[in-house]
């Protein structure tokens, strides 16, 4: 027997991977490779590529040390086709191999490409389930059947009914499921401010970082100070620092942002674990041992927990169940081109300057920057969804397409219609104030909500509801708004849709 090929993705370097689990180290081998077509079906960030080249470069050592045979294709390598069905096959016909064994792959796309390759390959392709999720599609599909609405806190209970997370047999500890109500406060500056571990490049990093340079140089983002962890045991070092330096104000600060501080109390872990080098499960298991231990209070375990059996998996069923259609969502048929800003940070908008300046030095911001800054103006101003939603998959370095597109086109574009989110999150500059201190040095003033010296949050808000009406009125969660819009004087009404179009009209 030829032995099969076993493929390994960029995002599954995890030693418990089902395709390696199948595998036979003494009879099959091992394919990585770092593949052109990858790196520009969106044109990534350079530090997500330099990361994820670099962690597969050191998960395929470690594969070795672990006794496997691995075939590593460098991108510059000369036989390199560029594709990963290319070098699947040029690999399927030198070993002989009898069939390809892989995990299911995290985007619709590879997905499908991968269903073609048994005819064109001529052998045998299997492709195994990814039991890095605790929840399987079919579990998923079980859970959404025959329900109107899909609700990730419901499914939540689910997972931690399953998981027994902060459980006291089958009741939730602290006697509630959630404690959000004790989270959401304002961050002040002179607040003792934890930062992610630096790791170091070492030889093989160093040499990633040299290929990325020469080859990526029209890519967005800052390449360097490079300093994410690429190995498990570095993606272990830094959520423990995380634990224990930020964790156990998590909750209360999850959704502060302020100017200067990039990374407030968040684990900077998504990247680590949508890559395979941080188990989901033993992450949150470690988080309870800290609630356990007295280490951290409950309402930042529940937290955190939450976002990764929660939220994490929610949308990841959300993804699966609802593609192909969910990519054309578009319900408030918005049109209008990602303007320049978003590549290059340059705007009078303090808040927005300050999101995507730190996108582009660290591939990296926090979940309300992305939601309520640069995914609301979005929305907002009216945005090809799929534009940007193409941005998000792009500039961050745990993105991919299973977790980015219902965070985009449903929690924040609310493109769906309503699948994922009960109401649109949109926001004046009101709530920007509120959760930060970007206003205070931003030309715009917050108080202001017409006029060229006025917040544009303000008048594009307004603008964006009255626009959208017919598809948000039936909305009950914003009844009030409504209301409230049909109670101003007609002259303000018109005054808010005046400035919006003359703000927008810059981006036509
Ligand atoms: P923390 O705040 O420390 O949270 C811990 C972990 O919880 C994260 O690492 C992540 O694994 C998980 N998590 C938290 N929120 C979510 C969520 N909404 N969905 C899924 N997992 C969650 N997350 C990604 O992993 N990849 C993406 O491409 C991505 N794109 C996003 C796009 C938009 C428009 C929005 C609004 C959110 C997006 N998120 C995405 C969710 C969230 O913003 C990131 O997971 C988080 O900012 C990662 O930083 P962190 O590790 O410091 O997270
Ligand atoms: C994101 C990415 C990049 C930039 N490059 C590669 C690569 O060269 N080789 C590879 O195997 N995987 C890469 N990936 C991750 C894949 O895009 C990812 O596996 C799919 O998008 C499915 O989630
Ligand atoms: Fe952003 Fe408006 Fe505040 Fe300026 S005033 S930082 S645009 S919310």
């Amino acid at each position: 027997m030829a032995g099969a090929l076993v493929l390994v993705l960029g995002d599954q370097l995890s030693p418990a991977l089902s395709a390696l689990e199948k595998g036979d180290k003494e009879r099959d081998r091992i394919l990585m490779a770092e593949v052109a077509a990858e790196t520009v079906y969106v044109r990534h960030h350079k530090k997500k590529i330099a990361f994820l080249f670099a962690a597969m470069r050191h998960f395929a050592d470690e594969l070795r040390s672990a006794g496997w045979t691995v075939e590593y294709v460098p991108l510059d390598h000369p036989d390199n086709s560029g594709t990963l069905g290319g070098e699947v096959a040029r690999f399927v016909a030198a070993w002989e191999s009898d069939r390809v064994l892989v995990t299911e792959p995290g985007e619709w796309r590879l997905q499908e490409e991968i269903g073609t390759w048994e005819k064109s390959l001529g052998c045998e392709v299997v492709t195994l389930p990814d039991s890095r999720f605790l929840a399987s599609h079919e579990e998923f599909s079980d859970w959404a059947e025959g329900r109107k609405q899909l609700r990730m806190e419901y499914f939540y209970r689910e997972m931690r009914r399953k998981t027994g997370l902060l459980m006291e047999g089958d009741k939730p500890l602290g006697g509630k499921w959630n404690f959000d109500a004790e989270n959401r406060k304002p961050a002040s500056a002179d607040l003792f401010m934890p930062e992610p571990l630096r790791t170091a490049p070492d030889v093989i990093t160093r040499d990633v970082l040299d290929l990325v340079r020469r080859h990526f140089a029209d890519h967005f983002g800052d390449l360097e100070p490079f300093w994410f962890a690429v190995t498990r045991k570095g993606a272990e070092a830094a959520f423990e620092q995380f634990v224990a330096d930020a964790l156990p104000r998590f909750g209360d600060f999850q959704d502060a942002m302020l100017a200067g501080e990039k990374f407030l109390f968040h684990g900077v872990v998504g990247l680590y674990i949508n890559a395979g080098l941080l188990d989901p499960l033993a992450v949150c298991r470690r988080v309870e041992r800290a609630y356990l231990d007295g280490d951290v209070p409950l309402n930042a375990a529940e937290g955190f927990i939450r976002q990764i059996i929660g939220w994490r998996e929610f949308v990841r069923g959300i993804y699966w169940s609802k593609m192909p259609d969910y990519a054309q969502s578009n319900h408030f048929g918005a049109e209008r081109a990602l303007p320049d800003f978003y590549w290059t940070a340059e705007t009078d908008m303090a808040c927005l300057a300050a999101t995507i300046g730190q996108t582009k030095e660290e591939a990296y911001a926090h979940h309300i920057q992305r939601l309520m800054v640069t995914g609301n103006f979005a929305m907002l101003a009216g945005i090809d969804p799929h534009q940007v939603h193409e941005w998000y998959l792009a500039v961050y370095a745990d993105a991919y397409e299973w977790v980015e597109m219902p965070n985009t086109l449903g929690m924040s574009q609310y493109a769906d219609g309503g699948v994922l989110a009960s109401k649109p999150y949109a926001a004046g500059g009101n709530y920007i104030n509120r959760m930060s201190d970007y206003c205070r040095g931003c030309r715009f003033d917050v108080k202001k909500k017409t006029g060229k010296a006025a917040c544009p949050f303000n008048y594009l808000y307004w603008d964006f509801l009255a626009r959208n009406r017919d598809a948000l009125d039936g909305n009950p969660r914003l009844g009030p708004v409504y209301r409230t819009w049909d109670r101003m004087a007609e002259e303000k009404r018109q005054a808010y849709r005046d400035s919006a179009e003359a703000f927008l009209s810059c981006f036509d």
